[in-house]
């Protein structure tokens, strides 16, 4: 089953949003394979981050991802990485739907709550960076029976 990074990011932690937003991947029916409160060093998100560190937003960018802990998700499911980018919205939470993340609980781009990877490939590649292999969990997921035909 194909797995997706997330991250509920500083602002989201700060505003007491966390729970909410667990509960609302967890509703969906995606597998908890991994999580953990922590802080994202520069180093992190220079690697994370990598393709935007030339932007003129990166600057901000990295003050705001290393400014408080954020929660470190690894979430499984069937088209993972497409369902979170969906429950997550737009970028700019002003262009986000009513009923995504970024729409429902933000409002600045700057402060957009949430990430999720791009493709399985990005997925890949992040869960790298904020997980060691024995941090991210196969064990038996019951609902999965009542998920899926
Ligand atoms: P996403 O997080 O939706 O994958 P992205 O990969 O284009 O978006 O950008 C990564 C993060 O960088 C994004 O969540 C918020 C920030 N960002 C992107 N474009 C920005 C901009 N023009 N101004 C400020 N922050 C921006
Ligand atoms: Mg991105």
């Amino acid at each position: 089953m194909e797995k997706t990074f997330a991250m509920i990011k500083p602002d989201a932690v700060q505003r007491g949003l966390a729970g909410t937003i667990i509960a609302r991947y967890e509703a969906k029916g995606l597998r908890i394979a991994g999580m953990k409160l922590m802080m994202v060093t520069e180093e992190m998100a220079r690697k994370h981050y990598a393709e935007h560190v030339d932007k003129p937003f990166f600057p901000g960018l990295l003050k705001y991802i290393t400014s408080g802990p954020v929660v470190a998700l690894v979430l499984e499911g069937r088209n993972a990485v497409a369902e979170v980018r969906k429950m997550n919205g737009a970028t700019n939470p002003l262009e986000a739907a009513c009923g995504t993340i970024r729409g429902d609980f933000a409002q600045d781009k700057g402060r957009n709550a949430v990430h999720g990877s791009d493709s399985v490939e990005s997925a890949q590649r992040e869960i790298a960076i904020y997980f060691g292999d024995d941090e991210v969990l196969e064990y038996d997921y019951l609902p999965a029976k009542w998920l899926f035909e």
